[in-house]
């Protein structure tokens, strides 16, 4: 069977606006994760990204709405970009960047001159959602390593149902604030965008956060609470699945539910990845959900 037949064969997904777009947004029956996740688990190994057959299409879609994210690893050793714009088919057109190519890839690599883009220099990239910066972020993060750190470089994830959970429990006031509008304001180049942290579509909840030198928090005391609750739990090593992404293996990630980031790396190191962030959009990405529900 096609791939294309196997999705229409499917029975619809109800879906929910997400910003100005038509995703869907069941988060229903999101797991969390901690360290000890099996990487196996969220594993999916393939021949070549432009031609995936169905059970592997089965298996990513799994994967993806139960974890939030998955590792696909392509035994082709060659063709290594149109492999990975080919995924545009499962999880929606480019989102293009202001480092991207005309492609919307971005290489993250270390660059001499990099303007202050964490992403070109060697150093660790604290827990984040991408697209902060834009009203709509990316509804997916999709990383591929052409070729990984000898030493460091290592990618952490993080699950925010997890983060919410214990939130809730410890201080349900903090947790709340940041749901204010004015939670986050990032500022870079000529970008400057406010926020929320945690953002509610009918009963699914959507995050975007980030804490670096780009950011400035409100001053309001339950936004301040949380913030520092949010830095101590990132602090705890059970708390982030941290591994190594190897050469040929593609990380797609739900941008709205899994906080990424990595560890630094020497900067000598020939470390090179690929960025490409989708929007969720088109046929395929139908089967997919987003976000988290609260319990
Ligand atoms: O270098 C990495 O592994 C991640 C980079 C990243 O998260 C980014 O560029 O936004
Ligand atoms: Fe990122």
């Amino acid at each position: 069977m096609t791939a294309e037949a196997y999705l229409t064969r499917r029975d619809a997904v109800v879906s929910a606006t997400h910003g100005n777009r038509n995703v869907h947004s069941t988060g229903d029956g999101r797991t969390t994760f901690f360290s000890d996740l099996s990487l196996e688990e969220v594993t999916v190994r393939l021949h070549d990204c432009r031609a995936i057959e169905a059970h592997h299409m089965d298996r990513i879609y799994d994967t993806f709405n139960r974890y939030g994210f998955l590792v696909l690893e392509h035994a082709l050793n060659s063709h290594r970009r149109q492999q990975f714009l080919s995924l545009t088919r499962l999880f929606g057109d480019p989102v293009i960047h202001n480092r991207s190519a005309s492609d919307g890839i971005v290489t993250v690599a270390v660059a001499n001159n990099n303007d202050g883009y964490l992403s070109a220099s060697h150093e660790a990239h604290a827990l984040h959602t991408d697209g902060t910066f834009q009203a709509v972020p990316p509804v997916v993060m999709g990383l591929q390593c052409e070729r990984p750190a000898l030493k460091g470089g290592l990618t952490a994830l993080l699950s925010s149902k997890a983060l919410f959970n214990w939130l809730r429990k410890i201080d349900p006031t903090a947790l709340a604030a940041l749901f204010e509008p004015d939670v986050l304001t990032v500022e870079r180049d000529n970008q400057r965008h406010t926020r929320p942290v945690l953002h509610r579509i009918d009963n699914v909840i959507h995050m975007s956060f980030r804490d670096d030198s780009t950011v400035s928090f409100s001053s309001q005391i339950g936004v301040q609470r949380a913030i520092h609750l949010i830095r101590q739990y990132f602090l705890q090593a059970h708390n982030l699945k941290v591994f190594k992404l190897l050469s040929n293996q593609i990380l797609l990630v739900d941008n709205s539910a899994i906080l990424h980031g990595r560890t630094s790396f020497g900067k000598e190191e020939k470390r090179r990845l690929h960025r490409l962030n989708f929007d969720g959009s088109g046929l395929f990405s139908r089967r997919l959900v987003f976000g988290f529900t609260e319990f």
